[in-house]
Formats: C-alpha cells, structure tokens, sequence
C-alpha cells in the first residue's frame, strides 16, 4: 500500500485515493503516528460542516442524501459522505433488499463517498464516524454522515454531527412518539420523506410538528421532501443552511466540537485501556490542540504503566 499522506496540504492534493487510504488506516491502525498527525492537522483546520442525516430504516436517508449531494455539487459546493453500516445490521432484514446505494461521479474530486461500519463494541457510531467526520471536514465544504437511528442511538449522531437532519417516515408515528416523550434529542432540521406519496407526507409533517411543538426550546423547522421527484430539496437544503447559519452565528460550534472530540477522546480510551485504565487516568487528562496525540500518548502511558506493574508482581 502506498504510504499515509505527510501532512495536510499532501492530503488534499493527494485526490479521494489518498483520502480512501488514510481512512483505511484509521480502521485498520488507528493510532499510527502519522494517522494522529494528520487528524490533529484536520483538527486545526475544520472547513466544512457536518451534516448528521438519521432516521429509522428505509425511510430513504440515502435517496436523500443522493439528492442533497447532486443540489450542493450544482452550487459547486464540495461535498463529502459517510455512510455508516451498523455491523447488527448486516446480517439483514427484509428493508435491505431495496437499499439505495449513494453514488456519485468517480471524476467527480468535489463528491466523495465512503461506507463505513459501525464497530458496535464500547462505543457507537461516533468511534470510528467522529475522527474521519474531522479529516473530512476539513478537505470538503459539507459532510454529510447517513446513519441509522431511532430513539436511543439516534443521540449518537450529535456526537460526531454539527447540525442534525431527523427523516420521519410517512405513516410511521413511532419517530413522533419519541420526540414527544423526550427520548430523543430534538434534531435541528426534520424531514418527512417521500413527499410524493401525498396524504401520509402531509399527515406526518402535521404530526411531527405538534410533537415538536411539545420540545423545549426553539421547534426545528419542518420540511417536507421527494428525493424521487426532487421536490422540496431546494428548501430542504435551505433550512438545512439556515441551521447551519445559526450554528455559526451562535458560535456554539466550536464548543459542540470541543465536547464531541472529549466523548470520543473517553470512547476511544476505553476501547484500548479499559475501563480502569480510563478511570486511572481521569483528571490527568488534558486535551490540548492535538488532542489525537494527547489520546494517543495517554493510551500508551497507561500501557506502559500496566505492563510494568505485571512484571513487577
Ligand atoms: N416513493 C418514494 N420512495 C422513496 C423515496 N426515497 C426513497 N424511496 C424508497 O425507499 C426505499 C428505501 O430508500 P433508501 O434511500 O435506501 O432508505 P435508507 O433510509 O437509506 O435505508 P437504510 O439505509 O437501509 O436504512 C427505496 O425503495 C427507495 O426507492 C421517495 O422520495 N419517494
Ligand atoms: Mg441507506
């Protein structure tokens, strides 16, 4: 394999095949030397947004997301996905048979697509999600990260998410009953999907903003999409900057980042010291401007640590 570009300019000139190789590494060697110096470079340099694009099974996240790439790239707005694939749900069930694949145009440098799988062990969807959400981010003006979600693991995606897009599926209230009862955070922009079936788009957009109506806080705005006729994605997008926008103008983006690189920072650690070893090193633990080399020398002192104490005993 060819080598992990140097640094970050190497990267970005480096095209989407060094961008697949470095992303291969963080699967595969996550805490190689070079890989770290990269993302902490990333980590300086954050360009993009990220968009997290969630929602039950099927509900057609990824038709979405084909529609939401084409109108960016026709604004010449670079744009970057990452679709996560939970392991639980390789195995199947009968949605997956239609699944719609993101595609785009190999020649195409401003759109980039990866499949990623969630390593449901410790951690979620952020474990691997959050660090290649941060390379990308900072090479493409958009990243878009699809992955599954209701109730509980729906939360995830604002780990690794600046602004999250919660799809509602026409005729299924379930998402609604969630947003009502508080089990999910309340995203920043909900779409009802397949726009084009008519009434049960239009009812579930009705029901889905009385349940938002119910949240705490400023209601998300509420639009209604086809991905298969396109329409509504131009007012999708548009809602979809105008949260952005806010985000920005809040400037609460860099503290959300800042939390979301402490989560994974804890997520990561205990996935390679354990528990105990995390909780020896709570406290001591200072993420600084490099926080993917701070993780990773934390990691190895804890090592270091333990393999000293067992010759010891
Ligand atoms: N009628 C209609 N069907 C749609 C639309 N968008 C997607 N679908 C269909 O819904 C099914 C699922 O679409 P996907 O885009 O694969 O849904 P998904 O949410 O990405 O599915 P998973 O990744 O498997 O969770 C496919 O059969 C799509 O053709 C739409 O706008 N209108
Ligand atoms: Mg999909």
């Amino acid at each position: 394999m060819k080598p992990l570009p140097g640094d970050l300019p190497a990267l970005a000139s480096g095209g989407k095949a060094a961008l697949a190789r470095t992303l291969s590494a963080l699967e595969t060697a996550p805490e190689a030397p070079g890989l770290v110096a990269l993302l902490d470079a990333a980590w300086a340099a954050p360009r993009g947004l990220v968009l997290g694009l969630t929602g039950p099974p099927g509900v057609g996240k990824s038709t979405l997301t084909n529609a939401l790439v084409a109108a960016l790239r026709a604004k010449a707005e670079s744009v970057a996905v990452i679709a996560v694939d939970p392991s639980s749900r390789r195995s199947g069930g009968a949605l997956l048979g239609d699944r719609t694949r993101i595609a785009t145009d190999p020649e195409d440098a401003g759109a980039f697509v990866r499949s990623m799988a969630a390593r449901r062990r410790l951690g979620g969807v952020a474990d691997i999600t959050f660090p290649a959400a941060v390379l990308m981010r900072a090479l493409f003006d958009w990243v878009i990260v699809e992955t599954v979600g209701v109730g509980q693991s729906e939360t995830e995606i604002a780990d690794c998410a600046d602004l999250v897009v919660f799809c509602v599926q026409p005729g299924s209230g379930d998402a609604l009953q969630f947003m009502k009862a508080g089990v999910m955070e309340v995203p920043d922009v909900v779409l009802v999907t397949k726009g084009d079936l008519g009434a049960p788009a239009a009812r579930a957009a009705a029901e889905a903003r009385g349940a938002l109506s119910l949240a705490a806080g400023a209601a998300p705005a509420v639009a209604t999409v086809s991905a298969r006729t396109g329409a509504g994605i131009p007012e999708a997008l548009e809602a979809i900057v105008a949260g952005a926008a806010l985000r920005r103008a809040e400037g609460s983006l860099a503290a959300r980042r800042g939390v979301q690189g402490r989560a994974w920072a804890e997520s990561r650690l205990v996935e390679s010291i354990g528990r105990t070893g995390f909780d020896l090193l709570a406290g001591t633990l200072t993420l600084g401007k490099a926080p993917f080399a701070d993780v990773s020398a934390a990691s190895g002192q804890v090592r270091r640590l333990l393999h000293q104490s067992f010759k010891e005993v």
